[in-house]
């Protein structure tokens, strides 16, 4: 019989124990037994999608932060929520499933059982009646319920914009199937951005409330500044240049239809209207096609053509600036002036207007590429000093010195605006314009509205159907869910279509008159089931609503939501926007869903190098004596913190640490790292602190009883009669306290030294410890290994389990600091130390001095001609 903790049999009984007796039950308002003056606590872990190949390190990272907090609140009195569930649709599924032609439902099945089975090894307290997975139909049933709420207020628009086409495969791809290069990732065919009917999100609707909405939340400020940026409001002018040749005749009779007769430009810098040299288009501006003379045509085709097979981000991206002119004219509204159009890809059509009036005096990219194409740079702002830090750029030309200034300055060759400070000369030249008609003050967005379509088969489909004369309709609600068909394969059929659209059978849909209308083919983004899951957590098995409404309004919003920073902008936005939709339809209470949230770093992978460079993973390493070594030739090797890579083979599985060292010292040791929000390296070998801390534990408790019985051998722990030791009892109402703040705070890697430094205080003498300190040191550690402190619970015979006891107080009067040592020094020497009150007075100090220092010679009956006094700190006497 094994003497000492034998987690792999303790561990299990205790996650079987939780499970039948469902200790981690949130009750909702209206369940049996619920009491609605326990407050609520809603603790939430980014879902994961359950990926093949099962969970990674950083997941049981954040999953034990939700979990301490979770059992800490739990035993605080808190009614808590830490529900668990599925981000299951995506496209890894659907392009496992094409490849191996297993269907994506199967493998989905498969990749949550892991998980599961994952998840419950650790321990985690999670509601598990409450799983949700966002591919089944009972789920997204209510995802394509709320996306007709959006539909029907108008949130949802279908318009034309470009997706990537395979000719070669005959498919649509998605951005993450095509390589930078253009080429399709499976052969390595190339691909082409062709126009397709899609549907978009208006999230630019709600661009300001999402933008003044950060203030209020208990967010890091980074990721606050993340999705301020992202939204990017810019304050400007939206300026008309007439196109020449149809001046002052905007939608005149006779104009060919549906071309304007002028270009509008979106300019944070009015100001510098008098410095427009060029006006620029993007190649997808409606007018790019259209304006080239004959003479251009050939050439402009074949710019906007090549244009098409890059996307945005690359041709951004791009070093130099390309562009073409399109032998057309426009007229400058400040001062008549004739500006040449031309077409570049760096106008993003998606942006202001899709078009730039070119001031290469002052604008970088524009200087660059005006000196590309020679065009004249005409300065308009004078920089305060010759020197100034904005000045980006300066060459020297033909015809003389030209700079790039892109501060604020005073307005010159400008004619009204000339001596005007920047600030100013932006409102007088909007003014001026707006009274002709030509400008208007506009407010900007980087924020685009949501592309969400796609082209695939493993998404929820967006239920609408398309009639013959060009209407489309919602899904009557009595229809959901949309099902998919039952296959995800179709043949490839040569045309840009999405494949649902190649089933023929799943596409017609029946009309009650007789004949039939068409399904819509897209279906959603993988991020349309995560916006909302921590609302049907609430409620999952509500089949009337996504949930009830007494129910949202007792839980939300979420307290404490725990994910990776790659959410910062994408999800976070996403759900945002979802839940104020929600809110203006009066179907949430909250306008915001997350209030409180927190993003844990990356676990970083270790390997260890030779001198020649070469890497080794750490299980193919020989350690002695704290030291690494190749196992064949004997070298020493260094350590290295490098990625995590299968290539390298030092990813680190939890199934084999917690096979071999348990769950409670996985857990103990993954927050013990390090703060949680940095990125630190695993470190094999460190985990064996945590699995010596729990034996320690556990023979101060237990000793050496056989585990396979249920016995103490602490006899003295049994009965209230044991001595309390006073030095014990004020370092675990110091242990209490400091654990307590540092839980609150999320410091979990200091509140577990603090438990390690009160466990080695008692140098393994168990009788030190009188039963009530051992009950409250076991509460202590409950949130973090709690297998552990479940199972010491018990041998100190009690009945009721730990996960529901009460958490321990402290008494402050016994934390604080009462008596300090202090140094007493003679000359700058150390003579003595003395222990007295922390905030004794001078006179006290020099008083116990005169007792310590009596008889011996440094003193000698002198008075000291100076007496230096640091509470706390140290007494210094200067003798002469
Ligand atoms: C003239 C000008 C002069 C500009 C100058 C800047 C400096 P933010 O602040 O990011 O909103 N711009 C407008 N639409 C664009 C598009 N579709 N693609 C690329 N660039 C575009 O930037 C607004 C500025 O970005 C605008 O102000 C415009 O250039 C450019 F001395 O107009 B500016």
């Amino acid at each position: 019989m094994k003497k000492e903790y034998d987690f792999r049999s303790i561990e299990p009984k205790w996650q079987h124990y939780w499970r039948a007796q469902g200790s981690f039950r949130a009750l909702n308002p209206g369940d049996p037994g619920f009491d609605p003056a326990q407050p609520k606590y809603y603790v939430l872990g980014m879902f994961p999608y359950p990926s093949g190949s099962g969970l990674h390190v950083g997941h049981p990272l954040s999953y034990t932060a939700v979990d301490i907090l979770a059992r800490y609140k739990r035993m605080r009195g808190f009614n808590v929520l830490n529900p668990i569930g599925w981000d299951s649709f995506g496209l890894p599924a659907e392009q496992f499933a094409v490849k191996t032609g297993f269907s994506p439902q199967a493998l989905t099945i498969d990749s949550i059982n892991t998980f599961r089975r994952q998840l419950m090894a650790l321990g985690f307290s999670y509601d598990w009646e409450r799983e949700v997975a966002t591919s089944n139909p009972s789920y997204f049933r209510w995802t394509q319920w709320i996306f007709l709420q959006l539909h029907r207020a108008g949130l949802a628009v279908e318009l034309e914009a470009p997706v990537w086409w395979c000719e070669r495969l005959g498919t649509v791809l998605a951005n993450e199937e095509v390589s930078e290069e253009g080429k399709s990732e499976v052969g390595g065919h190339p691909c082409v951005r062709v126009p397709l009917k899609q549907w978009f999100l208006r999230i630019t609707e709600y661009a300001d409330r999402l933008d003044a909405d950060l203030a209020g939340l208990q967010w890091p400020e980074g990721i606050k500044e993340l999705q301020h940026n992202w939204i990017g409001r810019s304050v400007g002018a939206e300026i008309a240049f007439a196109l020449e040749g149809e001046e002052g005749q905007p939608g005149q009779p006779g104009q060919p239809e549906g071309q304007p007769a002028e270009i509008a430009v979106f300019t944070t810098r009015p100001d510098t209207l008098h410095g427009c040299t060029f006006m620029l288009l993007a190649p997808e501006h409606p007018l790019a096609g259209q304006l080239a003379t004959p003479a251009q045509a050939a050439a402009v085709a074949a710019y906007i053509d090549a244009a098409r097979r890059q996307s945005e981000i690359q041709r951004q991206a791009k070093a130099g600036k390309t562009g073409i002119f399109t032998g057309a004219y426009c007229l400058n509204p400040a001062n008549g002036e004739r500006v040449p159009v031309w077409i570049s890809d760096y106008v993003l059509a998606s942006y202001g207007t899709g078009a730039v009036m070119g001031v290469p005096a002052h604008d970088e990219r524009d200087f660059d590429f005006a000196v590309e194409k020679g065009i004249p740079i005409r300065e308009v702002v004078q920089p305060p000093t010759p020197d100034h830090k904005d000045i980006v750029r300066a060459l020297d030309t033909p015809v003389g010195r030209r700079i790039c200034f892109i501060g604020d300055g005073v307005g010159v060759n400008s004619g009204p605006l000339d001596g005007l400070p920047t600030p100013q000369a932006k409102e007088r030249c909007v003014e001026i314009l707006a009274a002709a008609g030509k400008a208007k003050a506009v407010v900007r967005y980087k924020l685009r509205d949501w592309l969400f379509s796609r082209q695939r088969y493993w998404g929820e489909p967006i239920p609408l159907v398309h009639h013959a004369d060009g209407t489309i309709t919602p899904v009557p609600e009595t229809e959901l869910p949309v099902l998919l068909p039952p296959t995800g394969r179709f043949e490839p059929s040569g045309e840009p279509t999405p494949p649902l659209a190649l089933d023929a059978e799943w596409s017609a849909y029946p009309l009650p008159g007789g004949g039939h209308a068409t399904r819509e083919p897209n279906v959603m983004p993988q991020w349309a089931g995560s916006c909302w899951y921590y609302l049907r957590f609430l409620d999952p098995h509500n089949d009337q609503a996504f949930c009830a409404p007494e129910v949202e309004r007792y839980w939300m919003p979420v307290d404490m939501y725990i994910g990776g920073a790659e959410h910062a902008v994408l999800h976070l936005l996403y759900a945002r926007f979802w839940h104020k939709c929600l809110y203006d339809q009066g179907l949430v209470s909250h306008p915001e869903p997350f209030a409180g949230l927190f993003n844990q770093g990356m676990i970083q992978g270790e390997a260890y190098r030779n001198a020649a460079g070469q890497l080794f993973a750490p299980g193919k390493v020989r350690f002695a004596d704290g030291k690494a070594f190749d196992p064949d030739t004997g070298e020493e090797l260094t350590r290295q913190i490098v990625k995590m890579s299968k290539s390298l083979g030092n990813i680190v599985n939890p199934d084999e640490v917690v096979q071999e060292h348990g769950a409670d010292a996985l857990r103990l040791y993954i927050v013990s790292m390090g703060p949680l929000e940095k990125n630190k390296p695993w470190d094999t070998r460190s985990i064996m602190g945590a699995v010596r801390f729990i034996h320690r534990l556990w023979a101060l408790v237990v000793g050496e009883a056989d585990s396979a019985h249920e016995t103490p051998s602490r006899p003295h722990l049994l009965t209230d009669t044991h001595p309390r030791d006073a030095e014990v009892e004020r370092a675990l109402h110091k242990a209490i306290a400091a654990v307590t703040a540092d839980i609150e705070a999320m410091r979990f890697h200091t509140a577990v030294s603090q438990l390690i430094i009160f466990v080695n205080l008692l140098g393994g003498d168990a009788h030190r410890l009188c039963r009530d300190q051992a009950e409250r040191l076991i509460k202590l550690c409950a949130p973090f290994a709690p297998h552990l402190a479940e199972e010491l619970w018990l041998r100190l015979a009690h009945t009721e389990p730990l996960a529901q006891a009460p958490w321990p107080s402290f008494d402050p009067a016994q934390v604080v600091e009462t008596e300090v040592t202090l140094a007493v020094q003679v000359n700058g020497r150390l003579r003595a130390t003395i222990s007295l009150p922390a905030a004794a007075s001078e006179a006290v100090a020099l008083a116990r001095a005169r007792e310590a220092l009596a008889g011996s010679p440094h003193l000698a009956g002198k008075e000291p001609a100076k007496v230096i006094y640091v509470p706390g700190k140290i007494l210094n006497l200067v003798v002469k």
